[in-house]
């Protein structure tokens, strides 16, 4: 009927509904330290065009009744039943974005279903999860047709219960994820840096007892000050999933004479404070790691931990009580040399190399949640993370819904990686608008990451005010919620010349630490002219030089961060024989050739000329 038909073409074009992030389910914390079946590798694929109707109806929820269902079509004979065929469709390699992987989808932004099979035998007593380590943007998986999770967000991890839903033999799993941008999304629309779509981290298949740990933490106890002699008390909680109250859960820390026992609450939560004999506080100098073993009924979990103190006092930074100068730099998690997302043992190596190369005691993993594997490094190797959520710039900031995705994304960072030493920041967002709606959001976020971590320090990448006058005043209120700012200028880039930097004089109204958390220049590697030259490898250098002159002058600056340690791919650079796809503020080109820039960077923090403790 023509009603009909009015009806189908409105709701045609419906947008997935943008419903807020339901309360974190399962999220299982250590599960690289876990022994798992790996399910990477190739996986079947289908492309979905717009708009998108095997995964969402009319109305914008999701479908199961789509490929979701892994049907074949009848090839020979029988009745026309399906028109898509998993069993016969090309492959995607997991992890691995799609958009490096297959050239007609290097621009692609949109629904591809994943498929494969698994073979499971289940265990009387035990539970089984799908692991995803990240899916960009949106994901919804279905095992044996039954949708199993859905969740939002591309850089934290997810787990799908599929103890009923799978049984023994062979089992399908569909995976649909939509890296379709949405205003209402975090990030939100615009944003530099490449959308790249897909199953990015590993996923792996994890079978644990009925009861199972699926949180802990264990830190060094924060009192109110810091005492390196009192120095000892390791405090925490391991959290038993579905366990009855009073389920013993064992700790056991050999090295540091910690063997304890203590008993789940109602909740499934055991809190304890306990002494240890002896304990080495991790540092960048002396990264040490304790075999941290966790035990509750049949379910046991070895994991690898660093304790240590973060705080601040006045305008600097304490770790382990001692003052700490940050010699920093930002990185995107693309991949050095063959490109994409970055998610191999081998990616990490190359990124560790050029930050050691650097002689950076500090990271600025942008502007989302990394693969943990940069965590793991960092604890062993004694360098500083500054974690952010990718809120970026400009969202909706005036909608409730907006502000529980930024929660639940809060939450599952911390979660994740609340256990590794290296983590000393929390960030909440880069370069926000200053207005009060922001300014309320952000600070109720920055309220909820202290509340949910009080052993870190929250930040928060700030940018303006204007630099154009010789004296600049940073008054923006968002620094009452912070405990350390972080400040981005680009003078002699996006503004002025690098020259002027010299005369610049910062007041910052908060006595706060104050790291300068993104300043930098373009230059395309191999281009070579005067320092007067744009895209020029010596005027990039020379924006370093100049920004150091007048880094070096600003009392609280207590680290920095340039802008960025290796070009990485952005949609939105698109000058030809100089960008081509690329922001090419690194120090080092995607193929991690060294700028001279890098140079600049290196000699300032091997002489620690720009800070010291
Ligand atoms: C910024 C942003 C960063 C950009 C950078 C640039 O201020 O925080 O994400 O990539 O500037 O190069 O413009």
């Amino acid at each position: 009927s023509r009603l009909t038909a009015v009806l189908v073409l409105t709701l045609s074009f419906a947008a997935p509904l943008l419903v807020a992030q339901k309360p974190l389910q399962t999220l299982l914390v250590g599960v690289d330290q876990r022994k798992t079946e790996s399910l990477n590798g190739d996986w079947h694929y289908l492309v979905e065009q717009p708009p998108f109707r095997e995964l969402y109806d009319n109305a914008g929820q999701i479908r199961d009744s789509g490929y979701a269902r892994n049907t074949h079509p009848n090839i020979s004979s029988g009745p026309h039943n399906s028109e898509y065929d998993f069993a016969t469709a090309p492959t995607l390699k997991v992890p691995g974005d799609w958009n490096t992987q297959e050239p007609t989808l290097f621009r692609f932004e949109g629904v591809v279903w994943y498929q494969r099979d698994f073979v499971y035998t289940p265990k009387a007593g035990t539970r089984s999860f799908l692991h995803i380590g990240a899916a960009n943007y949106r994901s919804v998986a279905w095992v044996n047709g039954t949708r199993v999770c859905e969740h939002e967000g591309g850089f934290t991890p997810f787990d799908c219960e599929i103890t009923s839903a799978a049984h023994a033999g062979t089992n399908a799993v569909v995976i649909a994820v939509d890296s379709t941008r949405h205003q209402d999304d975090i990030p939100s629309v615009s944003y530099d840096w490449f959308n790249y779509g897909g199953i990015t981290r590993d996923v792996s298949l994890v079978t644990v007892p009925e009861h199972f740990i699926d949180d802990y933490d264990v830190h060094l106890k924060h009192d109110a000050t810091f005492s390196a002699k009192d120095a000892h008390t390791l405090t925490g909680y391991v959290h038993v999933q579905d366990a009855p109250a009073g389920t013993k859960v064992h700790l056991n820390i050999p090295e540091a004479g910690v063997n304890t026992i203590v008993s789940t609450d109602s909740q499934g939560r055991a809190d304890f404070s306990v002494d240890a004999k002896s304990l080495t506080l991790w540092s960048p100098e002396s990264p040490r790691l304790y075999r941290v073993e966790l035990s509750a009924g049949q379910d046991a979990l070895t994991d690898r931990i660093g304790f240590r103190d973060i705080r601040v006092d006045g305008t600097k930074i304490l770790l382990n009580g001692k003052p700490v100068f940050l010699q920093g730099i930002n990185m995107h998690a693309e991949a050095p040399v063959r490109g994409g997302r970055a998610n191999t043992d081998e990616d990490v190596n190359n990124i560790f190399s050029m930050l050691h190369d650097l002689n950076a005691n500090f990271v600025r993993l942008c502007h989302y949640p990394h693969d943990e594997r940069m965590e793991r490094r960092a604890d062993r190797d004694g360098i500083m993370i500054w974690s952010e959520i990718p809120l970026w710039q400009r969202i909706s900031f005036d909608k409730e819904p907006v502000y529980s995705k930024a929660e639940a994304m809060l939450h599952e960072m911390i979660r994740r990686d609340r256990n590794k030493a290296s983590v000393i920041f929390w960030s909440v967002s880069n370069e926000t608008p200053r207005n009060p709606a922001r300014t309320e959001f952000l600070t109720r976020l920055a309220n909820e990451a202290r509340k949910t971590d009080p052993t870190r320090l929250i930040t928060s990448a700030l940018i303006g005010p204007k630099v154009d006058k010789p004296q600049i005043l940073q008054d923006d209120p968002l620094m009452a919620a912070l405990d350390v700012v972080g400040q981005n200028e680009y003078i002699g880039w996006y503004e002025g010349q690098a020259e002027e930097a010299d005369e610049k004089t910062w007041t910052f109204t908060a006595n706060k630490p104050i790291i300068f958390s993104e300043f930098g220049a373009e230059a395309k590697f191999g281009n070579h002219g005067t320092a007067k030259d744009r895209w020029t490898e010596e005027q990039e250098a020379n924006v370093y030089e100049h920004q150091f002159n007048m880094l070096r002058k600003i009392p609280a600056v207590r680290g920095l961060t340039p802008w960025v340690l290796m070009d990485f791919r952005s949609t939105t650079r698109n000058i030809p024989r100089l960008q081509d796809g690329y922001n090419r503020k690194g120090l080092f080109s995607e193929k991690m050739e060294k700028k001279k820039a890098f140079y600049v960077v290196q000699k300032a923090y091997k002489e620690h000329s720009v800070g010291k403790p």
